[in-house]
Order: structure tokens, then sequence, then C-alpha cells
């Protein structure tokens, strides 16, 4: 890790357990980015509290999320992994920009739409100023590229817009030295959108309340056996990609192929005649098969608390210091009293 590397920043709220979208579309290819980036990653905690949570579950939801992480192939000597909330820089950073980002900006979200959609009358003001936590996260630490996937674009876009329109244009003393940098998204080759066992139009996610419309990384074989088994299907025999009225069967080969590691189009040539009950077995062989080695890491992770516990305090101390000096020099640029410095101001 060198300083001349792009810097990354990214994280996995701790909402519930992780699951294979968060791995093939997330997880795994920040492995790839510790070899060519200087890599920040973190577990989101703050923003887990958007939606309704359980103050029960939190704390371990965020150590299994981090262990997870390192279990998935973050290497905690090349990357610095950290959990949010133990940094409060974020939440200060967060409140400094809410003071400047249009409320009708945020109302505009398509995600908080969506999600307050959901929550009717409960919905909070937290889960309306999400993107700009989100923005604090990534502008605390310079970050030169942020890998998104589509959902995450615009809240990207407005962490852009608020940096240099809310930020640099209106408060940096000269304009070649921008106090916050601007990132750049960062598309990765073969960005997996991996969709709903239940439903082939919807994303997997850790808030679908059937259990079953999900893998876990943390699921036994036999559960993955059994919900690869219900998961949703077609009347038509064999699997194919792309068709648009078949999105489950599109759904089911792209998980085989990213599963057993083969191409797409090797999975596509030996499933093209194959039937659903033969297939099935395939699917689920190839995703115990590929869960297993993480699991045992999980396992050896959590069997050392001491460790894990000092991989993130290692984490929070490098995060503390790079978050600190941002905060400082925005701080300063909007007329803050500097602490312990009455007269100098
Ligand atoms: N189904 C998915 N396919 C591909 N990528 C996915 N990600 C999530 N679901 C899929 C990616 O995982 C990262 C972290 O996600 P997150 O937990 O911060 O929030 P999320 O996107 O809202 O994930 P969930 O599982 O849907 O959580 P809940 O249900 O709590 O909202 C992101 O990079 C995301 O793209």
């Amino acid at each position: 890790m060198t300083q001349q590397q792009p810097r990354v920043l990214s994280g996995v709220q701790p909402t519930g357990a992780l699951h294979l979208g968060n791995w093939l579309g997330a997880i795994r290819n920040w492995v790839d980015l510790q070899d060519s980036h200087d890599t920040f990653f973190c577990v989101v905690d703050l923003h887990a509290i958007t939606v309704p949570h359980d103050p029960d579950r939190l704390a371990e939801d965020t150590l299994s999320t981090a262990a997870l992480y390192l279990a998935c192939g973050i290497d905690p000597a090349r990357s610095t992994v950290f959990v949010q909330s133990q940094v409060p820089a974020h939440s200060e950073l967060c409140w400094l920009l809410n003071c400047v980002t249009p409320l009708n900006w945020l109302e505009r979200m398509i995600q908080f739409k969506e999600k307050a959609l959901k929550q009717g009358d409960a919905v909070s003001t937290g889960l309306l100023d999400y993107p700009v936590l989100m923005a604090a996260d990534i502008l605390l630490y310079d970050a030169d590229r942020v890998p998104v996937g589509d959902d995450q674009k615009q809240h990207l876009e407005l962490a852009r817009d608020i940096a240099q329109q809310r930020i640099n244009a209106r408060f940096a003393p000269n304009p070649d030295q921008p106090l916050l940098k601007v990132p750049e998204p960062l598309i990765l080759k073969e960005g997996a959108r991996v969709m709903s066992l239940t439903d082939g139009r919807a994303k997997m996610s850790k808030s679908d309340p059937n259990e079953g419309s999900r893998i876990s990384l943390l699921d036994p074989p036999e559960l993955i056996t059994r919900k690869i088994k219900r998961a949703k299907t077609d009347p038509v025999l064999g699997l194919e990609f792309g068709n648009p009225e078949r999105p489950e069967a599109d759904n089911l080969l792209s998980l085989y192929a990213l599963l057993s590691g083969r191409s797409r189009e090797a999975v596509a040539v030996e499933c093209a005649a194959m039937g659903w009950g033969q297939f099935k077995p395939l699917l689920a062989e190839a995703a115990v098969e590929a869960l297993r080695p993480l699991q045992a890491s999980y396992a050896e992770w959590r069997r050392d608390p001491a460790t894990l516990e000092a991989v993130l305090e290692q984490g929070r101390q490098r995060a503390q210091d790079v978050a600190g000096v941002t905060l400082a020099r925005v701080r300063q640029a909007l007329g803050f009293l500097a602490p312990g410095r009455p007269d100098q101001g």
C-alpha cells in the first residue's frame, strides 16, 4: 500500500446476514482492488439505523460483517478495515454537509422514495439523510474512486455535487486547491447483480422478509441446497441467459457461472438443454463449494475475537488519522473556532 495508489472506499451495512449479492456484487471485487489501490473498507453501522433496527443485534452484526470481509479475502495488512461509528468524523462531517445540501436534492433520490414507500409513516429523517452520510464517508478519505452498482450511482453523483458545488465552490479560499476531492465512480468490469431466488426481477436483499429469497454467506450446506431446490423456476426446458421472459433462468445460470468459476459461454452450452431438476443440484453444489473456504475462514476469525478486535482498532486509528485531517480542513474553511485557540479562531 503506498500513497501514490488511488484511494478507494466502500462499505456494507450490518443490517443482517450478508448474502451472495453482497459478496459477488461488492466484496469479491474489493479483494482484487487491494492490488492496485489504497483501500478503505468500513462496516457502515450508522447507515444501518436509518431503518428500524434491533439494538441487541447491531454489535454482533457489525462484528460478523467485519469478519466476513476478512473471510472473503480483505487483507488487513493491505486494507484499512474499520467500523464507521467508531470514527466520529463521519457524523460531524455529515452535519456540516447537511447544512449546505438543498432538501430537494435528497427528496428526489430514488432509493429514498423506494424505501420510504415501504415504511409509510415510520420513515425517519435519517433515511432521507442517508446519501449525505454516504457523501461524508467518501469525502472524509479523499477517495479517488468509489465502486458503485446501478443502485448507488445517484448517491455518488450527489456526493460529487455536494463536494464541488456546495463546499469547494463556496468555501475553498483558492479555486486551485479544492477542500474536498471529487470522487469518480469505479465501474467494475463484471458488476454482478444477483436477483432474489423467489423473484428473478427483484434484487437479492438482506431486508427481504422471505429468508428463502437469498443465500446467506453463512448458510449451512443443507440449507443452501434446500433454498435452491425451492427457488422459483419456469416451465421451459433448458437454461439460457438474457431472455427477458425468463429472469429466473438468467439469474440462476449467472450464479452458476460465478460460483463455479467457469465462463458464461461454457455454462450456457452445458445447461442449454438441461431440465431444472438436473440443473439445481449442480448449482447447489457449486454454491456449497464456493462458500466452504469462506465459511471456514469466518469461523477461524470468530474463534479469535482478540485478533479481530485488533484489526478493527488498527483500522479505526488509521481511518481517524485520515478523516481528522479532512474534517479540520472543512471546519476551518467554514469558519469554526479552533479548539483550544480562543484568540486565533
Ligand atoms: N443483490 C445484489 N446484487 C449485487 N450487489 C448487491 N449489493 C447488495 N445487494 C446486491 C451490493 O452490496 C453492497 C452493500 O450493500 P448494503 O448492505 O450497503 O446495502 P444494499 O445495497 O441495500 O444491500 P441489501 O442486501 O439490499 O441490504 P438492505 O436489504 O439492508 O437494504 C453494495 O455495493 C450493493 O450494491
